[in-house]
């Protein structure tokens, strides 16, 4: 694999050589590690870090960025790794990594700036749909969108229609609508409370297109009913990738299209348990197999003081998963207490 042109500012991009190209791709792996962000980052097989809240290091390096969430317990940032070498670079307002088989991304776009959050949510997506047309894989071909996170300032503030999740959708649809045409990607959208009016978005395309899994006790994101906003959420549940990893989209005590169990965050927390078991059962039966405790996952918790009791309540439900990172949040609806989402394989 051989880096064919290198430029990083502006257009235009590089055009990444693999040495062997076929249609399924390696795994990725990711891990959530302490150490120094200087020190993670020499690693030429890294692809991204990822820090949270006020205790993460920063760093100019196009492959980090910090999301201010804050972290019950203990600072870990989230460290993807390929098979690498890893090139990367800037493209506008974007920063990006590739190893010629995936595409890591990651944007940060100031409302004001854009003018609102329904603008900058446009805005954002318009340039990551911009920089996969521009960053051609080794055969010519733009790649696909695997995954995206979005995270936001006070998520929930506005009511009904005026709510910034609202408005942060009907951009976001609008943004993304050209690169829609495989689809959509698993997706989480959640709120920071760190006052910052800047949306956040990173994500993962790759050469090969993954495939779209929906739950079926869930009611597809994107066929939502009207009484959730004027513009659908543009996610799927999960995608699966050509290296048969299971990205797992925000998931929540939803079933059907509504809201279960308000109030009970425990109650929510086995709801959400139900809905990903079923999530992978639809992925396939490798996947099932391996079960949720094959994954890593991140946890979304609005009460901080409810951590020790989630944590506990997780490890007794599914004592061989990985120590999971509880970020403190927001959710996207008012009644939700907690959402996970994660990576399997
Ligand atoms: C739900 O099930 C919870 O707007 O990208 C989860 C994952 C949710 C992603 C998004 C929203 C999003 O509807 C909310």
């Amino acid at each position: 694999m051989f880096l064919a042109t290198a430029k990083t500012n502006n257009v235009p991009l590089t055009e990444i050589k693999s040495a062997a190209p076929n249609d399924s791709l390696a795994p990725l792996h990711v891990r959530y590690e302490q150490g120094s962000v200087d020190d993670l980052l020499a690693d030429p097989r890294v692809l991204s870090v990822i820090g949270f809240g006020a205790a993460a290091q920063t760093t100019s390096d196009p492959r980090f960025l910090c999301v201010g969430l804050e972290p019950a317990f203990r600072h870990r940032y989230e460290v993807w790794r390929c098979d690498g070498p890893v090139v990367h670079g800037r493209h506008g307002d974007l920063r990006w990594s590739s190893d010629g088989n995936y595409l890591f991304f990651a944007i940060e776009t100031d409302e004001a700036e854009a003018g609102n959050i329904d603008a900058a949510a446009e805005q954002a997506y318009s340039a990551i749909c911009q920089l996969l047309e521009q960053h051609r894989f080794a055969d010519g071909q733009p790649g696909h969108i695997l995954r995206l996170w979005n995270y936001m300032d006070a998520i929930n503030e506005g009511d009904g229609d005026d709510e910034r999740y609202r408005h942060f959708c009907s951009g976001r649809a609008r943004g993304l609508n050209p690169a829609a045409r495989n689809g959509y990607s698993a997706a989480t959208a959640i709120g920071r409370r760190d006052g910052l009016r800047v949306l956040q978005i990173y994500g993962m395309a790759a050469r090969a297109a993954g495939t779209a899994v929906e739950n079926p006790r869930q009611v597809s994101a994107w066929a939502y009913p009207r009484q959730y906003g004027p513009v659908s959420p543009t996610f799927v549940r999960a995608t699966r990738t050509s290296a048969d990893q299971l990205l797992v989209s925000g998931t929540a005590a939803v079933v059907g299209h509504q809201s279960q169990h308000v109030g009970d965050t425990l109650a929510q927390l086995d709801e959400t348990l139900t809905n990903l078991s079923s999530l992978l059962g639809a992925a396939g039966a490798d996947i099932a197999s391996r079960g949720i405790e094959a994954a890593l996952i991140k946890v979304y918790l609005r009460d901080p003081a409810e951590a020790d009791m989630v944590s506990g309540h997780l490890l007794k439900r599914l004592p061989g998963l990985a120590e999971p990172l509880i970020l403190f949040s927001d959710i996207c609806r008012r009644d939700l207490h907690i959402e996970i989402d994660g990576i399997q394989g």
